[in-house]
């Protein structure tokens, strides 16, 4: 029981015990007309997905392993915002239920420490001018001891229980997430990306330093400059050219 202060987000709740991914359940529900705010969660995921197809470790009963069914009503271009919109209610839930102050890196990354403690992934079903759904993956590494990470991401992953120096629950950190994340989502729709833009900003790390941007069409190296109203990345590169870029992964 997750003991809900949401008006609709994770009001239908599918819980299962080992699933090969959330996403995929969650756009399978969703494909068939399941409403704004399902949420599908589960202990264990054999095939945990990043972006890419890379994999998520998901080992059972440590992680918080969940998929939110949302249907914006946006144009598909501005779907990534909604990845920046769930870090930063994510965030705040973090830092309300351990006290632990996050950093974001963008797009999808929450860092405790300089690594990496929650991964989001955002997945679309819409028309070329229209969503019908968005698929929020969300994948927060709560109570592994730094043994349980497989040696590839030891050097670079956290849990929450790792930096606090104790166990956390799952169940009030999801409540709180929902709850924050149906504030903010609200506040996106009627408002747009702006205000949310200002808190994702208190966030931030790598605003102003020197980063790698590892792009589909190539690499980058350049100054992080901040990120635009609609959520690209600003990246200034050595011949003082602007590139804004919609989807990379981050090396400082
Ligand atoms: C992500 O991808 O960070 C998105 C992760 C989304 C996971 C959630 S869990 C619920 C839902 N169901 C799914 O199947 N997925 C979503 P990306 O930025 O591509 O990062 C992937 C990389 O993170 C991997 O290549 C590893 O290097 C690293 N990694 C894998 N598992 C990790 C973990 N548990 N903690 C930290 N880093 C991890």
């Amino acid at each position: 029981q997750l003991g809900l202060k949401t008006e609709k987000l994770g009001h239908a709740i599918h819980f299962f015990d080992e699933v090969d991914s959330t996403q995929r359940i969650a756009a399978r529900l969703a494909y068939e007309g399941a409403p704004e705010g399902t949420l599908v969660v589960a202990e264990e995921q054999k095939a945990g997905r990043g972006r890419l197809d890379r994999k998520w470790f998901s080992p059972k009963g440590t992680g918080i392993w969940m998929s939110l069914i949302l249907r914006p009503p946006i144009p598909p271009q501005q779907a990534p915002q909604l990845t920046l919109v769930a870090a930063v209610a994510i965030s705040q839930a973090i830092q309300e239920i351990t006290g632990l102050v996050p950093d974001i890196k963008w797009p999808n990354d929450i860092l405790l420490s300089g690594k990496k403690c929650v991964g989001i992934l955002t997945e679309l079903q819409a028309d070329p001018d229209r969503v019908h759904s968005v698929i929020i993956g969300i994948g927060i590494n709560v109570n592994q001891t730094v043994e349980q990470f497989p040696e590839d991401i030891r050097s670079i992953a956290t849990s929450l229980a790792i930096e606090k120096g104790g166990r956390v629950k799952r169940a009030p950190l999801i409540q709180e997430i929902l709850f924050r994340l149906e504030r903010l989502y609200k506040q996106y729709l009627e408002h747009g990306f702006r205000p949310i833009k200002l808190l994702w900003e208190g966030y931030a790390v790598s605003i102003g330093k020197p980063v790698t941007a590892r792009t589909l069409g190539g690499v980058i190296r350049g100054i992080a400059r901040g990120i635009t109203d609609d959520g690209l990345l600003i990246l200034e590169d050595e011949q003082k050219n602007i590139h804004y870029i919609h989807s990379a992964d981050i090396q400082f």
